[in-house]
C-alpha cells in the first residue's frame, strides 16, 4: 500500500516509496509517457518500516525513465477519378505538377485511372492531402475539365 508519506514529486515524476529504499514512477507530466524501469542494487539493509524481502524497503532501487511514445499521424490517399472528357495529357501534367511524378510514372497512373476508374497519386498527412486535392480541383476547373480528385483515409 502506498501512503501519503511515501509519495513525493521530483521533476514531474510522481515517485512512490521510501527515498532510501524503493522508488516507483507512477506518472509523468506533459506529453504521454511510458516508463522503462531499470533496477539496480542500492543497499543491503532492510527498511525497518517495511520489513521482509522485496518490494518497498527491500534495498532495491528502481529508477524509472520516460520512454517517448512514437505517435503516427493518420495518412490519406489522394486519388484521381476517371471521366470521359479530361484529356489524357492534362492528367499526366497534373500528376507531374502536383504529385512530383516523372513522365513515365505519370503516364502509368493516368492509364491506370483511365482503365480502372480510380488511381492513387500519393499518400500524405491530412493537411497535405487536402491541399493537393484543392490545388488539382482548382487547376481542373480553371481549364474547364471535369477531372475529380478526392482523398480517403488509409
Ligand atoms: N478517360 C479520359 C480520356 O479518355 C482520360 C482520363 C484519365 C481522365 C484519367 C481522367 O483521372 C483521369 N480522355
Amino acid at each position: 500500500m502506498v501512503t501519503d508519506d511515501m509519495v513525493w514529486q521530483f521533476d514531474g515524476w510522481r515517485l512512490e516509496g521510501w527515498i532510501d529504499g524503493f522508488a516507483r514512477a507512477g506518472s509523468c507530466r506533459g506529453a504521454e509517457c511510458a516508463f522503462t524501469a531499470v533496477a539496480s542494487p542500492a543497499r543491503a539493509a532492510k527498511d525497518p518500516r517495511q520489513g521482509g524481502e522485496g518490494g518497498p524497503g527491500s534495498g532495491t532501487a528502481v529508477i524509472a525513465r520516460p520512454k517517448t511514445q512514437v505517435r503516427h499521424p493518420n495518412m490519406y490517399r489522394v486519388l484521381l477519378l476517371n471521366d470521359d472528357y479530361t484529356p489524357m495529357d492534362f492528367v499526366v501534367s497534373v500528376l507531374k505538377k502536383y504529385f512530383n511524378k516523372g513522365p513515365e510514372e505519370a503516364t502509368r497512373i493516368m492509364l491506370h485511372v483511365h482503365q480502372h476508374g480510380v488511381g492513387e497519386c500519393g499518400i500524405y498527412t491530412y493537411e497535405i492531402a487536402e491541399t493537393k486535392v484543392t490545388q488539382v480541383m482548382d487547376h481542373a476547373r480553371k481549364h474547364q475539365h471535369p477531372l475529380q480528385c478526392i482523398m480517403e483515409k488509409k
